[in-house]
């Protein structure tokens, strides 16, 4: 059995690991493997394997196998086992930290916020086997009892990406299991390491064979097979509006449930009467943690003419002093980006918006000092005079680049925050509780901050958004619940005799 010694990560470098499939530590049928490799520095973290259809199928089968005892195990024990797990999560997250800064590179503030989220959701979702309400509810005939209840749903497939590498998993595994649910994950290629030890976690937790497998590999292979696959009832994505729009296609003909978490390109609004010193540190936050790496970033900033100028300077002062570096190291701001591929796309971006006139205020290159080369650096990027229409404030850049947007008043703002396709994040500093109440009412978002910056959801409250953010599901909170049971209403009759509903009712 391959098992990471998470605290020795700089030492596992040739380690080859496995998927996990019934309970067993198991190869792929491919034999053949992948690599993950450090964003900060190029070094090794493991060889894992690239797994085929044949894989997807084993894991799936097994899956559908454990799901007929799993489902009658109480919720409140299965919830037991969601208790365990957070406090191995607990037990291990200085190592998890660790482990997730040199293999997905964010700070170690940040890396540690990651497993917390982790942990907070397992103990919600602990104690939801406990609660799982349904309904009861006064039949329309006498001597009837009426109910509803959640039920499983059976196999789902857990399809998550590597920029929040554990506590994204946690909020479609955890909620999944304690409904009664069994799970096929594949985690992200670009983070299988922190994929396998929350899996190995999870058994160390108690969970019996085949409720959790997990099988490593691309999406072309794994992801599309599971989202094929007859037997998978449940897809549950986060990732980009491209894949999104594929799996729901792919999962229209086994008319499959599926739950998608999309892009989002976040606006915060500066108004005049804002707390200039509080909406920079908003900003700074939610534009340049994680690299912007994170659905929610703040890839907008939308200024009311009469602090445009004042917040501008302050930002890019601020966005100047910031140290990049690797995650790890204690006085690190800003960690490299994923991969090569992200830090091209996030150059051409910055290409894309000087070729539109918008103005480069600082940052736009690829940072190589100082041994920065070896990994994939992009320095803080904040755009002038930005034209709403533009495609650098349209589209999601998933890096370090912001765009400044210059309006003359509220309803303006709020006419240019909510023009674009996503709906997932938003906020708004002002000091004017009138000005407040219509920002949360009138942005079109799933999420609205007051005071804040956009990132910083919290897991008991419903995450996800509108428009193309998604399809209309929400996960975190109760709503999770939504996309991993299915109601069930129930009637009992006691009166002894046929009674017909709607037609006895008749006086
Ligand atoms: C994401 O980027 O997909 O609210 C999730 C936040 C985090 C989660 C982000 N708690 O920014």
């Amino acid at each position: 059995m391959a098992q990471l010694d998470s605290s020795s990560v700089a030492l596992t470098g040739t380690k080859t690991f496995q998927n996990y499939i019934g309970g067993e530590w198991v190869d792929s049928a491919s034999g053949e493997t992948f690599e993950s490799t450090s964003p900060a520095t190029g070094e090794s973290i493991g060889i894992f394997p690239k797994s085929t259809a044949e894989d997807v199928d084993r894991a799936v089968a097994a899956a559908k196998a454990a799901v007929e005892e799993w489902r009658l195990v109480p919720a409140p024990q299965r919830g037991e086992i969601l208790y365990r797990f957070a406090n191995l999560l607990t037990e291990e997250k200085d190592d998890l930290t660790d482990l997730m800064s040199h293999e997905m590179g964010k700070v170690k503030a940040e890396a540690g916020g990651d497993v917390q989220e982790a942990i907070d959701m397992s103990l919600y979702m602990a104690g939801e086997g406990r609660r799982m309400f349904g309904q009861t509810t006064p039949s329309e005939l006498r001597d009837k009892f009426n109910m509803s209840v959640r039920q499983p749903i059976g196999v789902v497939g857990a399809i998550t990406p590597w920029n929040f590498p554990i506590a994204i998993p946690s909020w479609k595994i955890a909620p999944a299991l304690v409904c009664g649910n069994t799970v096929v994950f594949k985690p992200a290629t670009d983070t299988p390491a922190l994929g396998e030890r929350f899996v190995e976690l999870f058994a160390d937790a108690g969970l019996p064979a085949g409720v959790l497998n997990i099988v490593h590999g691309g999406g072309g292979a794994v992801g599309d097979r599971l989202v094929k696959h007859p037997d998978v009832r449940v897809i549950t994505l986060t990732g980009s509006r491209e894949t999104g729009v594929e799996v729901m296609r792919n999962a229209a003909d086994g008319l499959k449930h599926v739950h998608l978490e999309l892009g989002g390109k976040n606006a915060i609004i500066v108004l005049d009467d804002a707390d200039l010193e509080l909406a920079v540190e908003g900003i700074v936050w939610s534009a340049f943690g994680t690299s912007g790496q994170r659905c929610t970033a703040a890839s907008r900033v939308i200024v009311q003419d009469g602090v445009y100028e004042q917040l501008q300077s302050k930002l890019v002062a601020v966005a100047e002093k910031m140290r990049l570096g690797p995650g790890w190291e204690d006085d690190t701001d800003v960690g490299p980006v994923i991969n090569k591929r992200a830090l091209e796309k996030i150059h051409s971006y910055t290409e894309i918006g000087k070729g539109e006139g918008a103005k480069l205020l600082t940052g736009g290159e690829v940072a190589t000092d100082d041994g920065l080369d070896k990994g994939f650096f992009y320095r803080p990027t904040i755009f002038g005079d930005v034209d709403p229409q533009m495609r650098v404030a349209q589209e999601e850049i998933f890096g370090p680049t912001t765009a400044l947007i210059r309006v003359k008043d509220v309803d303006e703002a709020i006419r240019v925050s909510n023009g674009i396709n996503y709906g997932l994040s938003s906020s708004i500093f002002t000091r004017d509780v009138n000005k407040a109440f219509r920002a949360m009412r009138d942005l079109e978002a799933g999420i609205t901050y007051i005071n804040a910056g956009t990132i910083g959801a919290e897991v008991h409250l419903p995450f996800g958004g509108t428009k193309d953010t998604g399809n209309g599901h929400r996960e975190a909170g109760q709503a999770a619940l939504d996309v991993f049971t299915e109601w069930k209403s129930i009637y009992v009759d006691y009166s002894g005799k046929l009674q017909k509903a709607q037609i006895d009712t008749a006086s």
